[in-house]
């Protein structure tokens, strides 16, 4: 069902910070940076930088706003992982055979996540506590 581990999602109070500690500290390369507003975070990726099909990345996300997931991540745990990221294939293909394990999906339909990938969540309730998220790369 699952192609690998596409990410480890960090929520972080201040992007620039985190991104200097996970790269001068820990020596990962950045990887790309974008704002995704329906999300209401910024965010980077970080990782080795080589194209391997099954190498995971680490995203580092910060709330553009309290009042948004991420913020309230933070309000209540302080920092720290906020989610895990599995890859798919075919994201409509996947949600229908989770949805049919009577798991539910945070939204309806896909949304737009990093870098035009389309992405939807299973509520964590429903993942025996963690935050899933479920990415289909851009083509
Ligand atoms: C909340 N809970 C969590 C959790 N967040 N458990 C594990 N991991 C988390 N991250 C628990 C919380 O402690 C409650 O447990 C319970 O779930 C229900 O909480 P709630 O009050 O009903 O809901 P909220 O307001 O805490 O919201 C939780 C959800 C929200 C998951 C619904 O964070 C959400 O919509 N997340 C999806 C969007 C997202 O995370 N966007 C930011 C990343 P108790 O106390 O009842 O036991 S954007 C991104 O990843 C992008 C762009 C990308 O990858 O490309």
């Amino acid at each position: 069902l699952f192609v690998c581990i596409d990410h480890v999602g960090l929520a972080v109070p201040d992007l620039d910070e985190a991104i200097e500690f996970h790269t001068k500290v820990m020596g990962w390369r950045l990887l790309h940076r974008e704002t995704n507003e329906e999300q209401g975070v910024e965010e980077a990726m970080i990782g080795t930088g080589e194209q391997l099909e099954q190498n995971a990345q680490i995203q580092l996300l910060a709330p553009l706003k309290e009042d948004s997931a991420i913020g309230k991540f933070l309000a209540r745990n302080g920092q720290g992982m906020q989610q895990l990221a599995y890859r798919v294939k075919d994201l409509d293909h996947v949600s229908e055979v989770l949805r049919g394990h009577g798991l539910r999906l945070l939204y309806p339909e896909a949304k737009i996540g990093t870098g035009g990938s389309r992405i939807n969540f299973v509520h964590p309730k429903d993942a025996r506590g963690v935050l899933l998220e479920l990415v289909e790369p851009a083509a």
